[in-house]
């Protein structure tokens, strides 16, 4: 899909290679510590998310068991109505430890919620359009049974699933409808064009991680690339949380209608990079959201929005100690002295987690957010569909309807983190017990 991307819009190309050398600096840096060991630098190299949309319920249902043979499955919900976006949205990705070792890529999925268009007549255009097309290749289908039988495919068979997949995201330079009928639905919204007018989900980016954003968002126009105007999510800090996304515009890119001679012009894929750090506790995340709330709040005409976010958020502690003690982000325990950790289970001294870990017996590594967020994700949808802030939905999210369509419930990331942490405190309570070093 990166190769396919790469073909389709040279300028991801440029993206991958500036990011690729802003983390190579940041590798270099004499004062790296913490956050990034080893697998972690391992990872960083084939890390990307990229994002499609679908238009019915039958297509995420597809979408999901697609993905589903990939080892990808349906984490959070997030709900962009409010947001003036008309869809909800999850992401597919590995959810086990060892699953996002060796592949951490995700797909955040849109589904579009045509139920939000007032205009009755062109909902069921858009409606009827999308009923009639197809958005897997037969051949994909039949292997996707093969393998739902099976429970499994053959290497030959895998290697075949992987390219018809592939055909799904496929970008296609000719409309399914004429330009009258894409400008209705362009008018309605920007996105329900993008949805309903082609024949699948074309991929609309895929997001390289850098390990620092505003370095690259300072990079960009240099590259010869045009930046969002801020970056989305946390300010920078010294011990980064969540997610931090910028963007590259949409391209407009040439396109042909059914039955007219005029070609058209369509925007819909962008570029973007996001910088991870570390993920929140339910506290953590509900202190983070109140502080966004605020410096959102307070924004006055004139004083930059990355000043007032920097100022708001120095209620939110920097430090990796307090950040553990107050329970605001999720940490991984790890043996860092064996012979302490054998020493100090062997004197008879009964297991206490804070103790190992203030001798220096065990270390804590925080966990990276593997998720998204629904404001940052708004605010790159927004961004990328050009002109002015949209108006609200007056809609609420709607999980169960986006459950229902998806053939399955959604993960709640917040509990994987949890099963994450208590995993690695199982295995060094156990250790501890048995008097050995894990
Ligand atoms: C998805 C936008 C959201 C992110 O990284 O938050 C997103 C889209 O434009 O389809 O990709
Ligand atoms: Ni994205």
């Amino acid at each position: 899909m990166s190769e396919m991307y790469r073909r389709e819009v040279p300028q991801y190309g440029t993206l991958l290679s500036l990011v690729a050398e802003i983390n190579q600096a940041v590798l270099d840096r004499p004062d790296q510590e913490g956050l990034f060991d080893a697998e972690e630098r391992q990872r960083l190299g084939v890390e990307r998310h990229g994002a499609i949309r679908v238009g019915t319920a039958a297509e995420l249902a597809g979408i999901a068991r697609i993905f589903k043979v990939m080892g990808m499955h349906p984490v959070g919900y997030y709900d962009l109505s409010v947001a003036g976006v008309p869809v909800h949205s999850t992401a597919f990705r590995p959810i086990g430890d060892e699953a996002l070792k060796i592949n951490p890529f995700r797909v955040f999925t849109s589904l579009l919620r045509l139920e939000l268009i007032p205009d009755r007549a062109l909902r069921e255009r858009a409606e009827a359009i999308l009923s009639r097309r197809q958005i897997f290749t037969s051949t994909a289908l039949e292997l996707l049974t093969r393998h739902e039988q099976q429970g499994g495919l053959s290497v030959d068979d895998a290697e075949i699933f992987v390219r018809e997949a592939l055909e799904t995201f496929r970008w296609h330079g000719e409309a399914t409808v004429d330009g009258a009928t894409y400008r209705e639905l362009h008018d309605a919204h920007r996105l329900i064009a993008d949805v309903v007018s082609f024949k699948g989900p074309h991929i609309n980016h895929l997001t390289p991680r850098t390990l620092d954003i505003d370095a690259a968002q300072e990079a960009m126009p240099r590259c010869g690339i045009e930046a969002k105007a801020s970056i989305e999510g946390p300010p920078h800090r010294r011990h980064s949380i969540l997610l931090r996304q910028t963007s590259f515009t949409a391209l407009s890119e040439p396109i042909r209608f059914v039955g007219d001679i005029d070609a058209g012009t369509h925007t819909a894929r962008f570029g973007e990079i996001e910088q991870r750090g570390m993920a929140l506790t339910r506290e953590g995340r509900a202190l983070y959201d109140r502080l966004l709330d605020e410096a959102r709040r307070d924004a006055t005409p004139g004083s930059s929005s990355a000043g007032r976010l920097a100022s708001v958020f120095q209620a939110f502690p920097d430090d990796l100690r307090t950040l553990r003690h107050r329970g605001l982000a999720f940490f991984r325990y790890e043996v860092k002295d064996a012979a302490r950790f054998k020493a100090m289970a062997e004197s008879g001294l009964s297991w206490d987690l804070e103790v190992l870990v203030e001798a220096g017996a065990v270390a804590a590594c925080p966990l990276i957010y593997e998720d998204f967020l629904p404001v940052s994700a708004a605010g790159i949808f927004r961004s990328n569909l050009g002109g002015a802030e949209p108006k609200a939905y007056d809609a609420r999210g709607a999980k169960a309807g986006f459950e229902a369509a998806l053939g399955m419930p959604v993960h709640d990331e917040i509990a994987l983190y949890e099963q994450a942490r208590d995993a690695s405190v199982t295995v060094l309570k156990r250790a501890y017990a048995q008097e050995q070093y894990a």
